[in-house]
């Protein structure tokens, strides 16, 4: 069992580092937990899946609650760090500050704090609603996520949307090094252009020694290789990976049986249900059965 600071230091040794850790969305415990064993560095706990998942637009119509029950279920699984994807903090910077110590107790170990309006609208819709707060008011946020912090291990990541707020590369610095003034330890920079020009051209520029923070979905061109090539990316995250394979899957599988008439055709291309029996933790409640149960 890895403890909470064990997690915590892990993720900043990864951000410390030469390399580049790489982080798996999901939607629930169970797609964490393939991440884990797929040999991903961390878990993003995804406003955009778990959203996805309950058939709701990413646009807080879920209750930061929900959110917050996810990461406490899938900490509780893992034993690599969690990334929480808190939007916009659910609020202004008051909401901030009584969020971050519940989400540190939750398990995780570090918090993405995105400049937009709340609610927010989710970044990659054609025609979103892109609306940002100043820059004061959301370094007074990433302020207060600091000061709110427990340990001082645990990391806030401040994510800018300047760029697909359509402000430009310059703004999109200027707000990146505000959000480190005010005491981000990653910058978290957003681009939704179909090509990796415009990231490029911002990690090329940018001027600080803080490491930044991706998520390649609209240029899946961009590889890892390639991201660390760059030199100052230190996490890729895949940001809506889990919950896509998921549907890609569910629709394959529940169509050749619509087809087929019946599940014979597609029952040896699925996981056994002894695996899936194992991966619930089977093996935990034996244990615990052998001990206790008379
Ligand atoms: C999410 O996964 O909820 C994200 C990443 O915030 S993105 O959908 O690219 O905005
Ligand atoms: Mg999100």
């Amino acid at each position: 069992m890895t403890t909470r600071s064990e997690k915590n230091r892990r993720l900043r040794e990864i951000l410390n580092s030469d390399g580049l850790g790489t982080v798996m969305a999901a939607h629930n415990p169970l797609s964490a937990l393939l991440a884990e064993e797929a040999g991903f560095d961390a878990i993003w706990g995804s406003g955009f899946e778990l959203s996805t998942s309950y058939a709701v637009p990413d646009a807080n119509i879920l209750a930061w609650n929900t959110h917050l029950d996810l990461m406490r279920a899938i900490a509780d699984r893992t034993g690599i760090p969690l990334v929480a994807d808190i939007d916009t903090g659910f609020g202004n910077a008051v909401n901030v500050s009584y969020l971050i110590p519940m989400y540190e107790a939750a398990g995780v170990s570090a918090v993405v704090i995105e400049d937009k309006n709340f609610p927010k609208d989710t970044s990659l819709r054609v025609g979103g609603r892109p609306k940002l707060i100043s820059p004061a008011e959301f370094s007074g946020k990433i302020e207060a996520a600091v000061a709110a912090r427990q340990s001082p291990d645990f990391t806030i990541i401040a994510r800018t949307e300047a760029l697909n707020a359509g402000l430009g590369r310059e703004e999109a610095i200027r707000r990146g090094l505000a959000y480190v003034e005010a005491g981000a330890d990653a910058l978290l920079i957003h681009s939704k252009q179909p090509t990796s020009e415009e990231i490029i051209s911002f990690v090329e520029a940018w001027p600080s020694s803080v490491p930044l923070v991706i998520v390649p979905t609209a240029f899946p061109e961009l590889t890892e290789e390639a991201a660390r090539d760059l030199g100052k990316i230190k996490l890729v995250i895949y940001g809506n990976h889990a919950v896509r394979a998921a549907i890609g899957g569910m629709r394959d599988v529940f169509a050749r049986i619509r087809r087929d008439g019946g599940i014979h055709t597609v029952t040896p291309d699925l996981p056994a249900t002894q695996d899936v029996i194992e991966l619930a933790g089977d093996a935990r409640m034996r244990a615990v059965e052998e001990h206790f149960l008379r």
